[in-house]
């Protein structure tokens, strides 16, 4: 029996079919590795034009959020069975909201400006470990009436010594709408709703490019925040890193460690990403995500100086610092809308209506990361050395979004697909 599989096996490297017995079944086991063979090309052919895309960024930087764009823009969004399961998220927010705002007013010694709201905290304090609390509208009113009060509105503009939410603000407006039993959320509603990412999240749509169908798998591991370096590695066959970025976090620390600076987090966590070995042949869009928030805290005069005081090395020269005019109309290209004719208006009016230090600051944030794909910014030891070649087969491009604003995540992601076409094809040779 040996003998016979050893004689097959060397004479399958003259003839692969010449061992069997009748020529029949040799015909056959030919037809059959035609038709294997043949599959297997198929296959190929279709898993070359599934596009894999990974989302990757630290924790609330907008990942969930641009995979909701994604099925709003591409797939049919949400369904009034989907709509209304988020208002017991929404609800969660508001509790979530208004609970940490109380809270955080104890900490910072600020009181209430209208004392027969003191019921309403009571209340709220009082009902805080209650997981069914939210669906009543006794809890909305009562967090109506405290989210009014000035006090609790002081401690708003303080929110960045705290952790709250960035929908805090959104639904706390929004409560009288909630409240009543004929509310569907809207779009807006749902991508501002705040849900944390507990699995692995895949989203699976066709896109028209070029006169064929370019499927796009998007996967979002968002809540394996610890076991990512293993999940980098299964990723490897991926098309490209989506990498997003809260621009506006760099006056807030981590959820899970008080002493870091989320902006800091981000840089740290892109360098782990850009330098990867197993990522080498993958290229990186850079998402700068939040520019809304960015744009509203620098109007309430906070800036990013604070940072340069604390960590020089990382974010030095900050007050001398001035973009180039390139880099000026990048930032405010992101914004301008889609028809030239409109986009030549809103040019005129966009550096009226954005502060430049918001730009300042934007552009700022760029050079920063792009310091780090220049090999000019050292933020972790690099475990394998690199020569001079290591970046040559993947590139990093970047962009300015807002992820809740449906417009501006449909042109940048126009403009990212042809990116991402275009170098699937370059690494398999195709063009
Ligand atoms: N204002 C504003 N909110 C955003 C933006 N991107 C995300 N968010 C909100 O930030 C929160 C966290 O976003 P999420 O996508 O869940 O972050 P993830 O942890 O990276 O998945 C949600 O409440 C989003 O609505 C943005 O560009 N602007
Ligand atoms: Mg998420």
């Amino acid at each position: 029996m040996r003998d016979r599989l050893t004689l097959c096996f060397s004479a399958a490297c003259e003839d692969q079919f010449s061992c069997y017995q009748s020529p029949e079944d040799a015909k056959k086991a030919k037809l059959r590795n035609r038709q294997i063979s043949k599959v297997l090309k198929q296959h190929q052919k279709e898993e070359l034009k599934k596009l894999k895309i990974l989302l990757l960024g630290t924790g609330e930087s907008g990942k969930s959020t641009l995979t909701k764009q994604m099925r709003i823009i591409h797939i049919n969004g949400f369904d009034m069975r989907e709509r209304l399961e988020k208002v017991s998220d929404i609800r969660k927010n508001i509790k979530e909201s208004i609970v940490v705002l109380l809270l955080a007013m104890n900490q910072l010694d600020l009181n209430l400006e209208n004392q027969e709201n003191k019921l309403s905290r009571e209340f709220i304090l009082q009902e805080a470990g209650n997981t069914e609390i939210h669906r009543t509208n006794e809890f909305l009113e009562h967090a109506e009436k405290l989210w009014a009060d000035a006090g609790v509105q002081i401690c708003y503009t303080r929110s960045h010594e705290f952790q709250l939410i960035d929908c805090a603000k959104y639904f706390l407006d929004k409560i009288p709408e909630i409240k009543s039993p004929a509310y569907v959320p809207s779009d807006q509603d749902i991508l501002r709703c705040r849900c944390v990412t507990t699995s692995i999240q895949h989203i699976e749509f066709g896109v028209p490019d070029g006169g064929h169908q370019v499927k796009f798998n998007v996967y979002d591991v968002g809540g394996q925040q610890g076991e990512r370096k293993k999940w980098i590695q299964v990723f490897d066959s991926v098309t490209a890193i989506l990498f997003v970025v809260d621009c506006s976090s760099f006056d807030q620390t981590l959820r899970e460690d008080p002493e870091k600076n989320r902006l800091l987090e981000a840089l740290e966590n892109f360098d782990q990403v850009w330098n990867n070995r197993f990522l080498r042949y993958v290229s990186v869009l850079l998402f700068i995500n939040k520019i809304d928030v960015l744009a509203e805290k620098i109007a309430r005069g906070r800036d990013i100086l604070e940072l340069t005081e604390k960590y020089p090395d990382v974010f030095p020269d900050f007050e001398t610092f001035t973009p180039t005019d390139a880099e000026k109309e990048h930032f405010l290209d992101a914004f301008a809308t889609a028809t030239p004719d409109i986009r030549r208006k809103t040019r005129q009016t966009l550096p009226i209506s954005v502060h430049p230090d918001t730009v300042k600051t934007a552009v700022y944030i760029k050079r920063l990361f792009k310091k780090i794909v220049k090999g000019e910014l050292l933020l972790k030891e690099r475990i394998t050395k690199q020569d001079k070649h290591w970046h040559d087969e993947h590139s990093c491009e970047f962009f300015y979004t807002c992820a809740i604003d449906t417009n501006n995540i449909q042109r940048v992601l126009n403009g990212c697909r042809t990116l991402i076409v275009q170098n699937h094809l370059r690494r398999y040779g195709i063009i």
